[in-house]
């Protein structure tokens, strides 16, 4: 028990330095039908360091939680692109 407490305690300065999730939504071009939300989610969840891929079909846009620390934003633009579905960041 005394020794799971050390751990807590050495672990969790850890825990506060590890960078915080950033979220940043994409306008994605060429969503014409329902089932390019599913590619488009795809194609951001192989990105490393992407945990959450939100896309909405009706604003035409992906919203992704990622770590800074493990993906650019152009990997994420990247991504969607390759896939058929240009995205710029939206502003
Ligand atoms: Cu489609």
């Amino acid at each position: 028990m005394r020794k799971l407490l050390i751990v807590l305690l050495v672990a969790a300065p850890l825990v506060v330095l590890a960078a915080a999730p950033k979220a940043v939504t994409l306008a994605v071009q060429n969503m014409t039908c329902e089932m390019c939300p599913i590619t488009i989610k795809k194609s951001l969840e192989k990105v490393p360091g992407v945990s959450e891929v939100k896309v909405d079909f009706g604003k035409k846009t992906a919203t992704v939680t990622y770590d800074a620390d493990k993906a650019q934003l152009g990997a994420l633009t990247a991504a969607t692109t390759d896939a058929g579905y240009p995205s710029t960041v939206q502003k």
